[in-house]
């Protein structure tokens, strides 16, 4: 085959603009990009491979001839319309949480599970952000010494809420700058600019929000087991891009730091930026441009026999979402399941 008939559902939002910048430089082979908004973008224009495609309407018959169908447009979206898209008979990479829990749903970070795509029944789910980078560096770290449990706090980037959320920071950020005080908040429950806060997605009865508890239960699905314990504290900040993690780990096998720094620098996708003599670790702004996932301040965590502390780094827009559900196309396309 020449190429694949490629919908993207959210085409105008933060992630779907990422996802077709990433078919564009992993040179996906597309043989018709189909952008698809709601009526508020549709009709307007964006580029991929130098071409002006129009944006079209998203409506139950958009799928015909669609062979991968990459979702980013709210789970409301991905509920009623990738099931549409699945009978039509393309597979559907869905970046929302709706299906990410079903047990029919494989739920896929290829360098961790990309045997899973092989499972699907139309529907194969991208995990959240926060999720999809911690587990690279937790993979080789579950596999030599068996992880018994995480704890993360996230440092999470403005662009994980979306378009309006940037804005509302740099409005906010240029406000303050300029003598007027905080703008009043909108997307956040708070003044994001010149603050953090330690609220992402609403909460749940348990006193979690349900971002934290995504983190917990996609870690589980994603490794196949349920025995990992991962509990997580999600906090906003005023970054625009990159989502950043402190993690501490607990291992039931004593290991070697130095071993595991080795085995982290050798999963693929990641790379370790770890010389605290040359103040050398991850910050968000050196994400930007990468799909890479950034691993440094790896240390022995000397508060359990087994623990490791680390940090880690990733384009939330990239990992944590494009690139990671285009590498999930590849594997349709290397597997030959399509
Ligand atoms: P965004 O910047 O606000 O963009 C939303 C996109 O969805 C726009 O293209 C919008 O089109 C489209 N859309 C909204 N309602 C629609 C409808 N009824 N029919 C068709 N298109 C519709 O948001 P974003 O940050 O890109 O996030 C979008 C979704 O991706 C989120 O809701 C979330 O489920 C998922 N997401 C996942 C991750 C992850 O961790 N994997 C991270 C961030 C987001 P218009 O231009 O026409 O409004
Ligand atoms: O806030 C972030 O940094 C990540 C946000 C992800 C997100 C935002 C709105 C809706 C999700 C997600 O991917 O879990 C969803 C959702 O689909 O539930």
């Amino acid at each position: 085959m020449q190429g694949y008939n490629v919908a993207v559902v959210g085409a105008t939002g933060v992630v779907g603009t990422e996802m077709i910048k990433v078919l564009e430089e992993t040179k996906f082979p597309v043989a018709k990009l189909l952008p698809l908004a709601s009526e508020r973008s549709a009709g307007s224009r964006i580029e991929y491979n130098g071409e002006n495609v129009k944006v079209e309407l998203l409506t139950e018959e958009s799928f015909k001839g669609i062979h991968i169908a990459l979702f980013s447009a709210g789970s409301s979206v991905s509920e009623k319309y990738a099931p549409i898209a699945a009978a039509s008979g393309a597979v559907v990479i869905d970046n929302t949480s709706f299906f990410r829990m079903d047990p029919n749903v494989p739920l896929v970070v290829p360098e961790v599970n990309a045997h899973d795509v092989r499972k699907h029944q139309g529907i194969i789910a991208n995990p959240n952000c926060s999720t999809a980078q911690m587990v690279l560096p937790l993979l080789p770290i579950h596999e030599h010494f068996k992880i018994k449990r995480v704890v993360v706090s996230t440092y999470q980037a403005t662009s994980g809420a979306g378009k309006e959320a940037m804005d509302e920071m740099l409005n906010q950020t240029i406000s303050i700058v300029n003598g007027n005080g905080p703008t009043k908040p909108k997307k956040f429950t708070k003044q994001i600019a010149f603050n953090v806060i330690p609220h992402i997605d609403s909460f749940l009865e348990n006193g979690f929000t349900k971002e934290e508890m995504k983190m917990t239960n996609e870690t589980k699905k994603i490794f196949g087991d349920d025995s990992i314990e991962v509990v997580a504290n999600c906090v906003r900040v005023p970054a625009f891009i990159g989502h950043s993690e402190a993690l501490n780990i607990e291992t039931e096998k004593p290991f070697d730091i130095e071993k595991v720094r080795e085995l982290i620098a050798g999963v693929p996708n990641v790379r370790v930026m770890d010389d605290v003599a040359t103040n050398t670790y991850p910050t968000p702004a050196d994400c930007v441009e990468t799909n890479d996932t950034l691993v440094g301040r790896i240390r022995r965590d000397f508060s359990v026999p087994n623990g490791i502390a680390l940090f880690c780094v990733s384009n939330n827009l990239r990992k944590g979402a494009a690139f990671n559900a285009v590498q999930i196309a590849f594997e349709l396309v290397n597997q030959e399941l399509i």
